[in-house]
């Protein structure tokens, strides 16, 4: 990769699931040393600093079965303003969460530039509910289907009108925990999902090489990778808010971002999920500035 000029984007927002503690994501990965890692590897990093969220109405949703909407609307919202700004300024833009549901932010502002952008999803879970089909009502469940054109309209029309994301540009990576309603909606848009199945059965480089091979058959102008730690085994990120077993392991994870910094697709990334409050010694924290090494470059020797 050349050296990029890179800027991080805190998102502090832990309103899009139930469980308090994700807000304090991006200190955590700040105090992992996400800056001093990439600065190393040769980059320019400037730390924009965090998204303002608004905590102060927190449990009170109103009549639609979306906790906390017009929170998550507001904040995502502002990181949509964020991210086209940066993008703009021709920065490479790294957002820090928060839970999942800033990928809505993230998408909607990556949309200004890129018309038809390439998503990887490295995530246990494939966040392609809607309020008809959540099991939850947690937002953090449902930012791919509303950035696919999916959902509330509030969200899906959120920053600018309309779907973000083309569902054939999308490819999940790590999918173990699928509700019956993302079931029907992956069969129903023909979404690329490589599930665990396949990461056991063909191995982490046969999967890259899959997803490269497929972005790249549709053209993309861009590539975002939206990394929930969740994604991982929780044995190496045990601090996250819904952790699945049978996760990607540790190497296989820092082959995958070694792969992707190579194919020199990638154009933003956002790291997500990662909770203090549930972690061992910021462990979580660490392997997501770890990752971060190997998606920008650095090298073994
Ligand atoms: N599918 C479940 C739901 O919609 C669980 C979502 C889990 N959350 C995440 N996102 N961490 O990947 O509620
Ligand atoms: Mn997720
Ligand atoms: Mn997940
Ligand atoms: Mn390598």
């Amino acid at each position: 990769m050349d050296n990029l000029n890179i800027s991080i984007i805190g998102v502090p927002l832990d309103l899009g699931q139930s469980r308090r503690g994700v807000d304090m994501g991006p200190s955590a990965i700040r105090y992992a040393g996400a800056v001093e890692r990439i600065e190393a590897i040769g980059h320019q990093v400037i730390d924009e600093g965090d998204i303002r969220v608004d905590m102060s109405s927190r449990g009170q949703h109103g009549d639609s079965n979306l906790k906390n909407l017009d929170e998550v609307i507001q904040a995502n919202t502002d990181l949509a303003k964020k991210v086209a700004e940066v993008v703009e300024r021709g920065r490479f833009p790294l957002v820090l969460g928060g839970d999942h549901s800033i990928a809505i932010g993230t998408l909607a502002g990556l949309a200004d530039k890129y018309k038809n952008l390439g998503v990887i999803w490295y995530d246990a879970h494939a966040d392609l509910n809607t309020a008809e089909t959540s099991p939850s009502g947690n937002i953090h469940g449902m930012p791919l289907a509303v950035s696919i054109g999916l959902g509330h309209e509030s969200l899906v029309n959120l920053y600018r009108d309309g779907q973000k994301v083309k569902p054939e540009n999308v490819v999940i990576i790590g999918a173990r925990s699928v509700d019956p309603g993302e079931r029907e909606l992956i069969k129903e848009k023909g979404i690329k999902v490589f599930t665990m199945h396949e990461i056991d059965r063909d191995g982490m480089t046969t999967v890259i090489e899959n997803v490269i091979a497929y972005l790249r058959s549709r053209d993309v102008d861009g590539v975002h990778l939206s990394l929930d730690l969740d994604g991982l085994d929780p044995i190496y990120a045990p601090g996250v808010g819904t952790p699945v077993p049978g996760g990607i392991n540790y190497r296989e994870s820092h082959l995958a971002m070694e792969m992707l910094e190579d194919c020199g697709m990638i154009t933003s990334v956002e790291f997500v999920e990662v909770n203090p409050t549930l972690d061992v010694k910021n462990k979580t924290g660490d392997v997501a500035v770890r990752l971060m090494g190997s998606l920008f470059g650095e090298k073994l020797l």
